[in-house]
């Protein structure tokens, strides 16, 4: 039985959507961020990070998003969610999740949290404008990559990847410029959406995606 510990629209999103996606018996734990509940002795004894996700599968806990999509969609191969160990698309999709959640989510957490970053007003928000300037190069560049190569970061195989790319999308909701901008990461997001899993995960959490 997995146990995904989430919070409406945060980095929960995607192994919930995955969690979906494979069909498996799990339940969802509420943490909310708003009101400090990461931060509770509870929560922080399974996540020293004080970050929502954590997973507890049958008493192994783990934490960080990418790496639960990745243990999940590896514990279930009938899913399709990920190339297999040896197929010529596992290194693009080990690059484009490791890329997603290690440079384009480390911009969006610029943008959420810039009091991380730095102390001041104004340091604040240039670390908000450098996060828009560091996103707007980030996503063209997956933009041309599934221009070329789409409409799913491995061509036409759809995968894990491509759930973390739809959440990481609306994330820039809100930014200057909204990565659904870009005609080929909309294409991509929007065929994320149209997926029941998505789509429930989506209800289940009370938010929408534009
Ligand atoms: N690298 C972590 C980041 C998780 C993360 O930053 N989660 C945010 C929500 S999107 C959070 O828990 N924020 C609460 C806080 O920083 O106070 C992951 O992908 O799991």
């Amino acid at each position: 039985m997995y146990k995904l510990y989430y919070d409406s629209g945060a980095a929960s999103m995607a192994p919930h959507a995955v969690l979906r996606e494979i069909g498996a018996p799990h339940e969802l734990v509420r943490v909310d961020t708003d009101k400090g509940e990461h931060r509770g002795a509870a929560y922080t004894r399974l996540n020293p990070n004080a970050r929502v996700p954590t997973l507890d599968h049958d008493g192994m806990i783990m934490y960080e998003s990418a790496a639960i999509c990745l243990y999940l969609s590896e514990r279930h191969p009938d899913a399709k969610l990920m190339p297999a160990v040896g197929a010529p698309r596992r290194g693009h999709f080990l690059q484009w999740l490791t890329f997603l959640t290690n440079t384009v989510q480390e911009a969006s957490m610029q943008w959420f949290y810039p009091d991380y970053y730095a102390d001041d007003a104004a340091a604040q928000q240039a670390v908000k404008k450098h996060a828009e300037a560091k996103h707007d190069r980030q996503w063209r560049q997956i933009d041309a990559a599934l221009g070329r190569d789409g409409p799913y970061l491995l061509g036409g195989e759809f995968s894990a990847a491509d759930i973390y790319l739809a959440m990481c999308v609306r994330w820039t909701r809100n930014m200057a410029t909204p990565a659904m901008t870009y005609a080929n990461v909309k294409r991509c997001a929007d065929l994320v959406k149209a997926r029941p899993a998505y789509r429930r995960m989506l209800a289940f959490e009370g938010i929408e995606q534009p």
